[in-house]
């Protein structure tokens, strides 16, 4: 996902670019609004911690692209491709180290297992709109 901050810096198409360009294929695609209840679902596991308000507030603040990718190890991939959660410690040429500054606006989001992943693409997309 393209978070609200990366969507308001005009961003979209440059992460696109490097999926591209990486050889993910993308099965779906769309730009929206997320509501507050799929937001605390989506972030669930974090409900407890103190940063869970503002993350909601965030999230939900601007349109988002969501995006479905698939390719081999796309998951591990995908995180590898965005870098650290706190663009501090992000490796270089990374998406967060090359476009954030703060853990609170990090630009995209990426499910971090199988599980996750099943669970997240059901929340953003209906059956009929990822391609088979
Ligand atoms: O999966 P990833 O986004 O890399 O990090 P998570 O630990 O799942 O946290 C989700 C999201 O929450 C993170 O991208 C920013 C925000 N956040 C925060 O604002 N402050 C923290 N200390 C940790 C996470
Ligand atoms: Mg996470």
């Amino acid at each position: 996902m393209i978070k609200p901050d990366g969507v308001r810096r005009g961003l979209t198409s440059e992460i696109l670019a490097r999926i591209a360009r990486k050889g993910y294929r993308v099965v779906g695609l769309k730009q929206m609004m997320i509501s507050r209840q799929t937001a605390e679902t989506h972030y669930g596991e974090h409900k407890e911690r103190p940063f869970f308000g503002e993350l909601v507030d965030f999230i939900t603040g601007g349109p988002v692209v969501a995006i479905a990718l698939e390719g081999n190890e796309a998951i591990a991939g995908w995180r590898a491709m965005m870098g650290a959660t706190n663009p501090a410690n992000a490796a270089p040429g990374t998406i967060r180290a090359d476009f954030a500054t703060t853990t609170g606006e990090n630009v995209t989001h990426g499910s971090d297992s199988s599980e996750s992943a099943e669970r997240e693409l059901g929340l953003f997309f209906a059956a009929g709109e990822l391609l088979d």
